[in-house]
């Protein structure tokens, strides 16, 4: 900087506001940043945008100045001299050119690639690093090579039952409560709104308004803080419990009160579908199922249920087999649940149970309509959101589900103040009519989509169990759409002897990430660590997991030094929900790389180049294949090499039109248009159906026992059951008297992952913050442990693993419970500000299948611990 003479006014060379998003956590939220000659200096919402406060950041963003010029950022590339790996060895690193990285990166990877594919991994961090633009890595660059994705604690934890559910049913990647209609909603395990979940800052937003405006919300959790803290009703529970909860209101609402949306379940679910006795759909000839229809008494074809008078109810012969309807089956096996039994389960009252019940019958507002923009709508605004909290258990399918049956039942999906996914059609930009995408029917007439998930999947059908070789067993297991926890799981081995997988991983490429610390049980993932040659971590900090076991870290750059607009290809929580206008975002460098940090994203497309041409033109296509997903056309040739910059030109420029370069967009920031309520509220416009009956769980259970079995391999079959049940998660089944609390975690809204934890506003806000670095207790069940605020105790679980922590003792906690902030107790010394604060809580996570919910491979998230005074 230029000195300036004293007393006189400091020489500003340059003064200006950049457009940019923040990558801070995955909510990508709209920010502008103020650069005084060449420093970023200061951060704030973008008040022109929906993505976002409209003004306002989060506690986080701030942080993302700091990490720009974080002392403790790696800046170089870096190479592991000490050949011995394992946690808390020191790595002894040392600096090298990127040349030098890249050219033995490229040699080692090239030779076990062309050996065997599949003794590559991948893996990736959604909450942070997939924010910075590495679903390049994650998912376009695997894709293009075939290669199956490690994600530690990502997917495992959060999202292989609620992606899955919310694919199935809503076509979205996620879901909310449609905040701008909704008058009554239910968190059962969700942050949404408050501290976490998908699209934090926006939804915080949207959230205040309704509250404002009279929107009353209710939350289940076992604890009484960010969710609990801010809604009119906290309703305790034990975790894990919610699906006892659920099916108890869903009990009550059908069969003791009789309310539920005749007209969303015979037109909108695979309700009316009839059902033999085996489990499995009545179908006709060409495979379709049929449903009963009452107007001509006879059976029709599901797909085209518009002109029937489909029968919700009775039992039919068709072709001399005796079916019912599914609705039938579900309303006749929800019977069992009854309030009281549930509040057994979950120490939920009964009363409570019924009385939510009733509010939530009664705000449904069954039969109601309403305009908007002069389209006549149905009206439901109820809505009944889950996520990682409820989901993260070995039970977690049916947890989700069940939630999820209970707007079915009102019919409060995709239609104003109900429950909605992120944008899921698009009639695109008016002026050019791209993106465009939509949800269309499979051939079963079942929802499915030309745009979910990565733009290459869809939610239906999922492919067949078969064993590939993957070493994620994702091939095997193929309901795990997600994180898979095989490679690193505690019977790793016995799967694969069994499985006759004679290949193990050579070569792990990792974007963000910190497995070790996130995927829970430390000791398998440093097993599964130790045993690949060859590890390269694409990072802005060297971790936990680069520290104990990589070979070479390249440096990032961080997302306020990085240009891309890869993202907002992603429509899963990139852009504004509801009636809120449309956004296209490009992420840009508000100050140039520092040191020698490259960014990540552009590094993708320059490793597929270098492999060779089979690649390049691999890549090309995956690139391609993802926009015409969208309805895009291809922007680069096959044989074709393009600049990063080049390629986000040639992207936004396809979509938006030649105006709308990339030089417009560093310009202006994002584009923005208005959405039409049949985009929003597409439920009625859309001829397809979600599903109350998991009828493709049969085959599935058939199929995969036809594999796993015959190889001795056993399996909890219960569970993999069409109609939802409840099923104890591992933690209730633990009968060992001396383990009687239960543990959980929860997001801090100071943090994500484990990734900002060592920059120092956030760390300081966080050490005035007292659940933040501390093991939160019940004062009662304290002090009847001898156990005082302040004081440090031992956590253990049934299998001994245990961790070190401070208590905070407070009235809003479940008495059986404890809990934890779930990032905290770093240990690297790269990061001496985060290292050793809070409890270490994913040390007391067992990674085995009787702690996966045997459907989604989900982990369970919770456990059963005794806490004691440390001695
Ligand atoms: N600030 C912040 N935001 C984030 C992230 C972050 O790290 N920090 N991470 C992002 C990622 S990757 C994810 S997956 C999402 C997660 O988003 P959320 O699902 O919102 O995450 P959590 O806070 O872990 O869990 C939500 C709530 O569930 C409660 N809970 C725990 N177990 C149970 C249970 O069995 N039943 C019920 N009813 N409640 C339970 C917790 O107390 C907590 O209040 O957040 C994303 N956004
Ligand atoms: N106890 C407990 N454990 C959990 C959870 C829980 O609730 N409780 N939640 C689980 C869930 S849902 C998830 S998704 C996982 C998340 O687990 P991870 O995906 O491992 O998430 P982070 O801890 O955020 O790891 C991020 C790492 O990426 C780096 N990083 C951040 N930004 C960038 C970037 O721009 N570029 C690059 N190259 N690197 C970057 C950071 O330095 C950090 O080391 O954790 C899981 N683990
Ligand atoms: S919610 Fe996430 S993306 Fe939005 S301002 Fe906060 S950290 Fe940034
Ligand atoms: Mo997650």
């Amino acid at each position: 900087m230029k000195s300036s003479r004293r007393g006189a006014a400091p020489q500003v060379w340059e003064d200006r506001w950049i457009p940019t998003t923040c990558a801070m956590c995955y909510a990508q939220c709209a920010i502008r940043v103020r650069v005084i000659n060449g420093v970023a200096v200061q951060v704030e919402g973008n008040p022109d945008s929906y993505l976002g406060a409209r003004g306002g950041v989060c506690g986080k963003a701030m942080g993302g100045l700091q990490q720009i010029y974080d002392p403790y950022r790696l800046n170089y590339p870096v190479r592991r001299t000490n050949p011995k790996k394992g946690i808390g060895i020191d790595p002894q690193w040392q600096r090298i050119s990127w040349d030098e990285a890249i050219d033995e990166i490229v040699d080692r990877f090239e030779k076990v690639y062309r050996d065997n594919p599949n003794k590559i991994l991948f893996t990736g961090s959604p909450p942070t690093g997939f924010a910075n633009e590495g679903v390049m890595f994650a998912h376009v660059l695997a894709s293009a090579l075939g290669i199956a994705r490690f994600q530690g604690g990502t997917g495992f934890h959060c999202g292989n039952a609620s992606h899955l559910v919310s694919g199935i049913n809503h076509v979205s990647w996620s879901v909310c409560p449609d905040f701008q209609y909704c008058n009554y909603a239910l968190f059962f395990g969700a942050g949404k709104g408050v501290s976490s979940g998908h699209s934090m800052a926006m939804l915080a937003r949207l959230r205040a308004e309704a509250t404002a405006r009279g929107m009353k919300t209710v939350a289940f959790d076992p604890i009484c803080h960010q969710q609990g803290g801010k809604s009119t009703e906290w309703v305790p529970l034990l975790p894990g419990t919610d699906v006892a909860v659920a099916l108890a209101i869903a009990n009550t609402l059908v069969n003791e009160m009789g309310v539920y949306d005749r007209e969303h379940l015979r037109h909108k679910t695979n309700g009316p579908y009839l059902v033999k006795a085996d489990g499995r759909y009545m179908r006709d000839d060409s495979g379709v199922p049929l449903l009963w229809d009452r107007a001509s008494g006879s059976a029709k074809p599901g797909p085209v249920s518009h002109l029937t008078e489909p029968a919700l109810d009775g039992e039919f012969e068709v072709n001399g087999t005796t079916c019912r309807p599914a609705f039938d089956l579900v309303k006749e096996h929800l019977k069992q649940y009854t309030a009281e039994w549930a509040s057994g389960i979950s120490t939920v009252p009964a009363a409570t149970i019924r009385r939510i019940t009733g509010e939530w019958a009664e705000n449904a507002r069954i039969g109601s309509t309403i305009e908007i923009n002069g389209v006549k709508l149905p009206y439901r605004p109820v809505a009944a959101c889950m996520f990682r909290g409820g989901q993260g258990h070995s039970n977690g399918f049916h947890q989700y589900m069940a939630v999820e049956l209970l707007n079915q039942l009102v019919g409060a999906c995709e239609v104003p103040g109900g429950l909605i996914g992120w944008v899921v059609r698009s009639f695109g930009y008016p002026e050019t009519g791209l993106p465009k995408f939509e949800p269309i029917p499979t051939e079963e007439g079942l929802l499915s989509s030309t745009a979910w998930s990565h733009g290459h999947d869809a939610p239906w059908a999922h492919p067949k169990p078969a064993l590939k070789g993957k070493l994620t067993l994702v091939d095997v297991l193929s309901w795990c759409g997600g994180g898979s926890p095989f490679p690193a799981a505690r019977e790793t081995e016995e799967f694969y002897q069994k499985l006759g997988i004679a290949h193990r991983c050579e070569f792990l490429l990792a974007q963000g990430s910190n497995v070790v610390m996130n995927t829970g049980d430390v000791e398998p993932v440093a097993k599964f660590l130790e045993q690949i040659p060859f590890y390269v971590h694409y990072q802005l900090y060297v971790n936990e997991t680069s520290d104990g076991f990589a070979d070479i870290v390249l440096p990032d750059t961080s997302p306020l030094e990085t240009l891309s607009c890869w993202n907002s290809e992603y429509y899963h929580f990139h852009c504004p929900v509801g009636m809120q206008p449309m956004e296209y975002h490009l992420r840009q460098p508000v100050v140039a790389p520092l040191y020698e940090r490259r960014p990540s994203v552009a590094f993708a497309l320059q490793f597929a180049y270098r492999l060779g041409p089979d690649i390049r033109e691999k890549m090309n296509r995956t690139i391609n294949d993802l926009l015409a997903n969208r309805g895009c056309p291809p922007v680069v040739a096959e044989d074709e090499e393009v600049t990063w910059e080049d390629l986000t030109d040639r992207i936004l420029k396809s979509k938006f039109g030649a105006g709308h370069d990339l030089n417009w967009f560093k310009e202006h920031g994002f584009i923005q248009w208005d959405k039409k309520p049949e985009e929003v509220y597409w439920r009625w416009f859309v001829n397809a159906r979600s599903s109350i009956y998991l009828e493709h769980i049969v085959d599935y259970k058939e199929d995969l026992k036809a594999i796993i079995e015959p190889r001795g391999i056993e399996w909890d079959w219960e569970q993999l059951t069409p109609l939802l049940s409840y099923f104890p998660a591992a933690p209730h089944r633990v009968t060992d008297p001396q383990y009687d609390l239960f543990a959980f975690s929860y997001r801090d809204v100071l943090f994500a992952g484990t990734a900002s934890q060592g920059l120092p506003w956030l760390r300081e806000a966080a050490s005035m913050n007292p659940y933040s670095e501390h093991l939160v207790m019940n004062v009662d069940t304290a002090r009847k442990k001898g156990i005082e605020e302040g004081d440090t105790v031992s956590v253990e679980n049934e299998i001994g693993s245990r961790i070190k922590a401070v208590v905070h003792l407070v009235e809003g906690m479940h008495p059986q419970c404890v809990a934890s902030t779930s990032h905290s107790g770093k240990w690297s010394n790269a990061q001496p500000i985060a290292k050793g604060k809070g409890p270490f809580f994913s040390a007391l996570l067992i990674n085995d299948r009787h702690h996966w919910c045997p459907i989604t491979l989900n982990m369970e998230t919770a456990a059963k611990v005794r806490v004691d005074k440390a001695r």
